[in-house]
């Protein structure tokens, strides 16, 4: 097993000779202390079945399966599908999903660390994901705003992004709201925290998810600072040209990995019809998501 940093991009590295039928347990922990000092990483030449896919998340840590049936693979629980296929067919899995910045499973009381997409169907054109390394995110802000983080708290909400199903067709749409908020009622997150792995502090905001910043008296913050920690972020950047957006593309047999605590991503999608498929398997490694804050 071969990891290789890319050279001239802000992050991510190239592994190489990997086979998850042969992985030895001293190039597990290998793979893993590259996901977390590297932040991305694209497995090179994969051809694996859903059964190997999930194996590789088992030798990972512990799979997390998505709350919501829709997104399931109908053979194997354990694999989100996001797909678009042409409408004569039968749907499988849920089209365009993660078109917004997040961090997987925010609005979650405990998040994954581990994130895994496997492209199936690759569309020839807006192949890819932006990603940014809020860890580096927060190195670079101005001190006031680390004072915010620091004194603030996060509340996350899977409400904005949560999915029409097929179900739901003909529902009253209170209904609907109600449902979500008792399914996924929002979570408070520390606007910072410190990796377990890295010892470096992530700013843990996304223009996606989260909804308020809480002050240590559990009141919303009504100033813009939210505001500002996302817009230093660069996930305002409607060009997508700030300087802390990378973007990732893949190729057949291609495998991302990547650390869910320190970086947000937001998925591309093509906007003509063209099938594409992508499966995903989420993992929570050894550590807790976040250690205990003040
Ligand atoms: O359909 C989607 O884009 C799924 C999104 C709302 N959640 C992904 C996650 O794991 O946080
Ligand atoms: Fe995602």
């Amino acid at each position: 097993m071969k990891i290789t940093p890319q050279v001239d991009q802000k992050m991510g590295a190239t592994v190489t000779e990997f086979d998850v039928e042969t992985l030895s347990t001293s190039d597990a922990l290998r793979l893993k202390d590259a996901i977390y000092h590297e932040k991305l990483l694209i497995l090179k030449d994969q051809h694996l079945s859903p059964q190997q896919f999930i194996a590789l998340g088992k030798a990972l840590g512990t799979i997390e399966v998505y709350y919501e049936p829709m997104y399931h693979h109908p053979d194997h629980e354990e694999i989100f599908v996001s797909s678009s296929t042409p409408e004569s067919t039968q749907q499988v899995g849920v089209p365009k999903t993660g078109a917004f910045w997040h961090a997987d499973y925010s609005f979650m009381p405990r998040p994954f660390g581990i994130t895994m997409t496997y492209p199936q169907v690759v569309p020839r054109t807006n192949r890819g994901t932006h990603y940014i390394d809020m860890g580096k995110v927060f190195a670079g802000l101005p001190e006031e705003l680390r004072s915010v983080a620091r004194a603030t708290k996060g509340l996350h909400s899977a409400r904005r992004y949560f999915k029409i199903r097929p179900s739901d067709v003909y529902r009253p749409i209170c209904e609907l709201v109600d449902e979500i908020e008792k399914k996924t009622p929002p979570v408070m997150h520390p606007t910072v925290f410190v990796h377990p792995v890295t010892g470096e502090e992530v700013l843990y905001v996304s223009e996606a998810l989260t909804c308020e910043l809480h002050d240590q008296h559990g009141r919303a913050l009504e100033d813009d600072s939210l505001h500002r920690l996302l817009e230093a972020s660069g996930q305002l950047d409607t060009t997508f040209s700030d300087e802390h957006i990378h973007t990732q593309t893949f190729t057949e047999g291609d495998l991302l990995i990547w650390d869910n605590r320190s970086l947000v991503h937001r998925a591309l999608h093509s906007p003509t019809p063209e099938p594409s498929t992508s499966y995903r398997v989420t993992v929570h490694d050894d550590h807790a998501f976040y250690g205990p804050t003040t």
